[in-house]
Order: structure tokens, then sequence, then C-alpha cells
């Protein structure tokens, strides 16, 4: 558990994205989920900041972990997989979060089927990031970065 507050940020991954890797790599890319991490987990040293990446398939789980953030983590990297376009759940609990919080998706969902060009969250979210592959991870923590500074 991090141990600083105010430089912990927590990220959120949802269904299916524990296959990354084996998964339409023409949508989602090569790299598993672990390798986003370690690229994610380089970059936040750089950046001075603690990041906690988390996967889950159940949206109980992931609305459990985002009720636990606050007072914990300074800012929510949240991809909720299919559940960005499903759950009135997720983007409840996401309202409870006093911190800022990033939306982010590997693909462009808006270039894809018009089930994905809706998201549920968003209306919670400071910013959304998407279509840059694994990359959407690393733009995400930029941006958390910059908002924790603008908030305090
Ligand atoms: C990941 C998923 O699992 C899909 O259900 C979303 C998102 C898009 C992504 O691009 O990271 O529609």
């Amino acid at each position: 558990m991090p141990t600083k507050q105010s430089t912990a940020i927590l990220c959120l991954n949802g269904p299916n994205l524990n296959m990354l890797g084996k998964r339409e790599p023409e949508i989602y890319g090569s790299q598993s989920l672990a390798d986003i991490e370690t690229a994610t987990q380089d970059l936040s040293k750089q950046l001075k900041v603690k990041v906690e990446f988390r996967q889950s398939n159940h949206e109980g789980e992931l609305v459990d972990w985002i009720q636990g953030a606050g007072g914990q983590f300074a800012a929510l990297i949240v991809n909720a997989g299919a559940l960005t376009h499903t759950s009135v759940a997720l983007l409840d609990a996401l309202r409870l979060f006093s911190g800022p919080v990033v939306e982010i998706h590997l693909s462009n969902i808006f270039r894809r089927e018009p089930f994905r060009h809706r998201s549920f969250i968003s209306e919670a979210a400071d910013g959304v990031i998407c279509g840059f592959g694994k990359d959407s991870y690393l733009l995400g923590l930029r941006a958390a970065v910059e908002l924790i500074k603008r908030v305090k």
C-alpha cells in the first residue's frame, strides 16, 4: 500500500483487460497488462508518484476499490473495459471520489461499434484519453499528475 496519500494514484482495469496481448491484438496491441504496468511504473518513477495497478472482471469489486480509494489515493486512472458502456454503478462510485479521475481506453472507442461510443463513466471523469494503445496509460498518468498539482 502506498504511504504518501498525496502522490499515490490508483489505476483500475476492468473486464478482459487481463487478457491483453492475447485478446484482439489488432485492436488492443500485443502487450500484456503486466507489460503496460511496467511501462507505467517506469514513468511513475520519473514523475515521482506511486501507482498501484489493479484489474478485475467483476463490477462489484471495482466499485469496492473505488469506494476504498477515498483518502488513500490522490487520483484515479480508469480503464473500465466494457463496463464503460454499461455501468451506472461505476459512475455512481466514481462520483463519490473527490480527487481527479482520468478515463482511458487503449482503442479509439469512437472509431468502433456505435455501442462503444457512449461512456457511462465520462460524466465522472475530468478527462478522457483514448486511441493511443498502451500510451493511453502513460498519457493518463501524466494527466493525473497534472490534475493533482492543480487540486493542491
Ligand atoms: C477496452 C475494452 O475492454 C472494451 O470493452 C472497450 C476498451 C474499449 C479499450 O479500448 O481499452 O470498449
